[in-house]
């Protein structure tokens, strides 16, 4: 099988966004967090996204809407989404966002920003999606943050009824079904195959 590579945004709809980005309130509401993976299947059990607290990540404005990512790679990002006209608007330093509660990409819950001193600038958008349950750094910042830790699949590696979207999926079924779903709710940025 082909590992699949995507950028995916997270909407921030967090009252504290607009503060913490410096943002007016009206350019916060349409705020995001921009993940990489290569493992889409993971994406339903996703319960935070880390960044490092050390690192400068940047508000890309683009089309509108406001892009967090590490401003390191926001160059090489704008060109993976085909973004030609973007312009960064204001540079935080990663400690500053913790805390802010971004929504999980298709379903109806919280995704926390949450610190972790792994998180590297040699690929991707220095925006780690975490899922506790599949990983060993993403298991252990949901122990430092008290997050579920969700690995829902039975003996044959099929996510089981409790999935919403995915049941009854194997992994590698479910990559790209996770994919339509990030397409068909809007927050796929990009495919690399
Ligand atoms: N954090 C990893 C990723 O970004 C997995 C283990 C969820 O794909």
């Amino acid at each position: 099988h082909t590992s699949p590579s995507i950028f995916v945004r997270f909407p921030l709809r967090d009252a504290k966004a607009a503060d913490v980005l410096g943002l007016s309130a009206a350019d916060a509401a349409s705020a995001y967090i921009v993940i990489w993976t290569t493992t889409p299947w993971t994406l339903p059990d996703n319960m935070a996204v880390a960044v490092h607290p050390d690192h400068d990540y940047a508000v890309v404005r683009h089309d509108g809407a406001h892009y967090v990512l590490a401003a390191a790679l926001v160059e090489s990002s704008a060109k993976t989404f085909g973004w030609e006209n973007c312009e960064v608007v204001s540079t935080v330093p990663g400690a500053k966002l913790e805390g802010l509660v971004a929504t999980h990409p298709f379903y109806d819950r919280p995704s926390p920003v949450v610190l972790a001193d792994y998180v590297v600038l040699d690929s991707g958008t220095g925006c780690v999606h975490t899922a506790p349950g599949h990983g060993r750094e993403d298991y252990e910042t949901g122990l430092r943050y008290g997050l579920e830790i969700l690995s829902p699949l039975n003996d044959e590696g099929r996510f089981l009824d409790s999935v919403p979207f995915f049941a009854g999926l194997t992994v590698f079924e479910a990559n790209p079904k996770v994919i339509e779903k990030l397409r068909e709710v809007g927050n796929l940025l990009a495919e690399r195959k």
